[in-house]
């Protein structure tokens, strides 16, 4: 993973953002990929340049110009949820090729491999029309809550960073997640038995939103509450651990370095 030739491209910013969800998506699915990172750098007057990106903006045949952009030979895409679907359908394509060699896996503990199965399955983006709508709503709910700690993230450099504000959001947002977690019974993802990208994306804003509360506990609270988002950040853990812990993944900075909270 990460690295391989011939593979996909993604390019992205060198922070987590719109591109850690994509970036845990093809790492949960063992999917070959190639990372373009691009840095901010600070000119002497103290400003950020985004030449390393606007160098090459318009010089790699994208059709609508932006970052986050998946290379996949002759496609070439843009938007994070585009970007974000066809990963899921590739991951069908190139996971059920791989069924069989990932059972013998050594890189992946034996409890990820039962789970890697009962994705497999389905594939990452739902397996009927209703899983699907469903997976585009969270989807679109985490984006809801994404925006209000970025556009805080992002204040103006004399602004403040209103973590308390982000946090006070994300608790009045997260029971909803709680409640429909906990209507599909048969499994600890979010729809239930079958992994899905939505997952892995809620995993990565829990992680910063924690950061930004304090802790874990602080942001979903202790004695008890919200088990069924517990159990889904428990049941994706050991299947992105390995990446977690590698030199690829990026911890810090979650946001640009333009950012008032990094
Ligand atoms: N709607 C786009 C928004 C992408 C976007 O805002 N990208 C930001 C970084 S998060 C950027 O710096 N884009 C590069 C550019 O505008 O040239 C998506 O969902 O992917």
């Amino acid at each position: 993973m990460g690295g391989g030739s011939g593979g996909m491209v993604l390019g992205y910013w060198a922070i987590r953002g719109l591109g850690q969800p994509i970036r845990l998506l093809l790492e949960v699915s063992g999917i070959e990929y190639e990372e373009k990172r691009y840095a901010l750098e600070k000119r002497a007057d103290g400003t950020w340049s985004r030449d390393q990106w606007f160098d090459v903006k318009h010089k790699l045949g994208l059709p609508f110009p932006n970052l986050p952009y998946l290379i996949d030979g002759d496609l070439h895409l843009t938007q994070t949820q585009a970007i974000l679907d066809h990963g899921t359908r590739s991951t069908i394509r190139r996971r059920r090729r791989d069924a069989m060699r990932t059972r013998t896996d050594h890189r992946h503990p034996v409890l990820s491999l039962s789970l890697l199965a009962v994705a497999d399955l389905a594939g990452l983006n739902g397996s009927t029309p209703k899983e699907r709508a469903e997976i585009a709503m969270i989807s679109g709910f985490s984006g809801d809550v994404r925006r209000v700690y970025t556009q805080e993230a992002y204040r103006p450099s004399s602004g403040e960073f209103d973590g308390p504000k982000v946090i006070a959001y994300a608790k009045s947002q997260l029971p909803f997640l709680e409640a429909f977690a906990a209507s599909k019974t048969d499994g600890p993802f979010l729809l239930g038995k079958s992994l899905s990208y939505v997952d892995v994306l809620w995993y990565d804003l829990i992680d910063q939103l924690a950061v930004v509360a304090g802790g874990r506990d602080a942001l979903l609270g202790t004695s008890g509450e919200n088990p069924n988002i517990r159990a889904m950040l428990d049941a994706v853990h050991p299947l992105v651990v390995d990446y977690v812990r590698s030199d690829r993944f990026i911890d810090r900075p979650f946001n640009n370095l333009s950012a008032c909270f990094k």
